[in-house]
């Protein structure tokens, strides 16, 4: 009975999550979902990234947090319209909550929403939200074996960002393995090494997003 009720709900949010990416489709906004461990660097990384796209492009954010609202303040003091979702002791955003903050945002005029998931390698990768990419970010601090570790989570995204790279004379975090142990898990991943408070890495990074929007407007 339990199994059955989990199944239905995961049915309906996953009917959301479709209508999410139709309106998103519809009015050709790039849907970017980050997700990672707590304090692997989401929101450093994002505030980096839109000092680098906003002169060009349009962006908003939605902010998932269990608590408080700052990381919102962060993003809005570079200018940024940022919905933040309190999800209290939820582990995960899902396709409903997204929904519930769209009359918030005039999405026309949006190029790029990164949504900023809650953090943890585990319940964020199995609810979609209707995002065009999952990105996780994986920060050398936190070691080689989050990735066999986390599979679920490494399989089921997109994109895998390494962070905090200028940390790497200081941690036992080695790349060249990182790289191996993704690929076997998820041959078709891409990813990405750098440091987004040294701005090491961020170009490639920016050119990707670019080119995802282009892709973006041109469906
Ligand atoms: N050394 C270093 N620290 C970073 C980097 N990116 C983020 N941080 C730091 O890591 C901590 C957590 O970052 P934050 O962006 O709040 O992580 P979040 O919890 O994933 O949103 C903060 O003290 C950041 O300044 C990086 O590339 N290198
Ligand atoms: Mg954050």
């Amino acid at each position: 009975m339990k199994v059955k009720l989990r199944e239905d709900v995961l049915k309906d949010l996953n009917k959301t999550a479709q209508i999410n990416r139709r309106i998103f489709q519809d009015k050709k906004t790039l849907v970017i979902n980050l997700m990672s461990s707590p304090g692997a660097g989401k929101t450093t990384l994002l505030e980096e990234t839109v000092k680098l796209l906003a002169d060009d492009l349009t962006i908003a954010v939605i902010e998932g947090d269990l608590a408080t609202e700052r990381d919102a303040e962060r993003l809005r003091s570079l200018g940024i319209k940022t919905v933040q979702i309190n999800t209290v002791g939820g582990c995960h955003l899902d396709a409903r909550m997204i929904e519930k903050t769209l009359p918030e945002f005039e999405l026309e005029k949006i190029d790029i929403l990164f949504i900023e998931n809650i953090g943890n390698l585990v319940c964020p990768s199995g609810y979609d939200l209707g995002q065009d990419y999952k990105v996780v970010v994986l920060s050398v601090p936190e070691g080689n074996d989050k990735i066999p570790k986390y599979p679920v989570m490494f399989r089921r995204t997109d994109m895998t960002i390494i962070n905090k790279i200028d940390l790497l004379p200081y941690v036992s975090f080695n790349i060249a393995d990182a790289k191996k142990d993704l690929f076997e898990i998820n041959p078709k991943a891409q990813f990405k090494t750098l440091s987004a408070k040294t701005g090491t890495g961020m170009v490639d990074w920016i050119s990707w997003i670019k080119d995802a929007y282009q892709q973006c407007i041109q469906r």
